[in-house]
């Protein structure tokens, strides 16, 4: 292992999870932390901490030139991102390169590819995962827009090609509008992400987020670790996941998982990556790539016994995967909810002082969280504190120990949507696994 400190550039349950990982592998960790995160446990643990700024994240967590002069300064070789923040910066892992340290990460050149949701498209088809049917590339007159959702049908989804997560999509019915909406998306593409590409895709009127989760070496070897289901969303924050997916067989999972690990072995992708489908009338179709470990990770970890921020630690040290394909079984079943310091009603943010934190126990039970008792939950950053993984051998077992685990956690201080997880999980549609994208927003609408 070359390997010796890695610097986390990110902050709460995430950086507390690359440093445990670090931990166990006899690597020391640098926390750079703003100055509304000096008390975090993370900072507390870490071997060395390095302030980067106030607490506006552009002044701290992506500020690029405080991070890689912390690295210098604390004698650090590698960075880990963790997600959001920097770690879907094509150009700060080439910065990271160029100052001679090693980024844990994808090759840059991927993370740009992924990053623009036109090209990640043509990418994939190019590596033969299955599209949604739409334009082939950019579309910029109205003549073609026309043409393409006559072709594919209505009702169509523009796109903006720097969006995702949600942002600068329009549904759009029928011809009529067609024009109005594609300026719109257009404007405000170019407003949010200063790039007016837009590009146009059929739209699915009920699918499932099923997300598969791959390793490369970055030489051609390539792995999946199945797939979780992300559809419990609301307004595009993924509010409870699992693996696998209620509604994926196993020869399916194989199918696919085939696939999408044939891609990242053909591409040289380097590290951990989620490729994005929306599933319908049990077909697939890509819509994006994440070049990031994801907040999701740790029910892939449940179900496979794989420690990702280990392998992407490896995998970044140049070692090979340390699992074959072959040897990868998937057990069980696991079941994330993300504990947000907000009203369940309202869904208003509830940051401030946690006066008394309990963190469930027991087996097959993990809490995800730098919280503890006297903590100051800072306004500036994520609501979500802590993430509540269980396992089960079934799901339904997952399920009951869920309810129980939901049950012993105690957070007093700031409001937390803990009740609004206890009351899904007596649903009917939760529990038999009937749910697609647009659940979860109509079920709270009516509830
Ligand atoms: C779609 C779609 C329907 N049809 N594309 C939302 C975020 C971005 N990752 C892609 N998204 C969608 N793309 C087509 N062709 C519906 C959504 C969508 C969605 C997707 C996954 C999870 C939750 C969602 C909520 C609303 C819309």
């Amino acid at each position: 292992m070359a390997i010796k400190r890695i610097l986390i550039a990110n902050r709460g349950e995430i950086a507390l999870r690359i440093h445990r990982a670090a931990r166990e592998m006899g690597i020391e960790t640098v926390a750079v932390h703003s100055t509304a995160d000096a008390d975090a446990m993370h900072v507390r643990l870490a071997d060395h901490a390095v302030c980067i700024g106030p607490p506006a994240a552009k002044d701290s967590y992506l500020n690029v030139a405080a991070i890689i002069s912390a690295a210098e300064i604390t004698g650090a070789d590698a960075i880990h991102p963790g997600y959001g923040f920097l770690s879907e910066n094509a150009r700060f892992a080439e910065i990271v390169e160029a100052h001679g340290l090693i980024w844990i990460g994808p090759k840059p050149e991927h993370i740009r590819t992924m990053g623009d949701k036109v090209e990640a498209k043509r990418t994939a088809g190019a590596l033969g995962l299955p599209l949604v049917p739409g334009s082939d590339g950019a579309v910029s007159e109205i003549e073609d827009a026309k043409r393409i959702a006559a072709e594919v049908g209505y009702p169509v989804i523009i796109k903006a090609a720097s969006g995702g997560g949600g942002r600068g999509m329009k549904v759009c019915t029928g011809p009529d509008e067609l024009e109005t909406l594609m300026q719109q998306a257009g404007s405000e593409a170019k407003a949010a992400f200063g790039d007016a590409t837009v590009y146009i895709e059929k739209y699915l009127g009920n699918p499932r987020h099923i997300e598969f989760q791959v390793f490369g070496d970055g030489n051609g070897n390539a792995i999946h670790l199945g797939e979780r289901d992300c559809s419990l969303q609301r307004r595009h924050q993924k509010v409870l996941e699992e693996a696998p997916s209620p509604v994926i067989t196993p020869e399916e999972r194989a199918r696919m998982g085939g696939i999408v690990s044939k891609a990242m072995a053909d591409m040289g992708y380097r590290g951990a990556g989620t490729i994005e489908f929306l599933w319908e009338n049990g077909e697939f179709y890509f819509i994006e790539m994440n070049t990031r470990l994801q907040v999701e990770h740790p029910v892939t970890e449940a179900i496979t016994g794989v420690d990702l921020v280990r392998e992407q630690i490896r995998i970044a040290d140049g070692l090979p995967l340390s699992v074959r394909q072959d040897e990868l079984e998937f057990r069980g079943h696991a079941i994330e909810c993300r504990i947000n310091a907000e009203d369940p009603f309202t869904f208003a943010p509830s940051p401030g002082l946690v006066e008394n934190f309990h963190a469930a126990g027991g087996l097959h039970v993990r809490v995800d969280s730098g919280l503890y008792a006297g903590y100051r939950i800072p306004p500036y950053y994520d609501s979500m504190i802590a993430k509540l993984i269980v396992y089960g051998r079934t799901r339904e077992g997952a399920i009951l120990r869920l309810k129980r685990a939901l049950e012993e956690m105690a957070i007093t201080g700031p409001k937390t949507n803990i009740p609004l997880h206890q009351a899904l999980l007596e649903v009917d549609d939760f529990k038999t696994g009937d749910y697609t994208i647009k659940w979860l927003e109509e079920w709270l609408a009516n509830r």
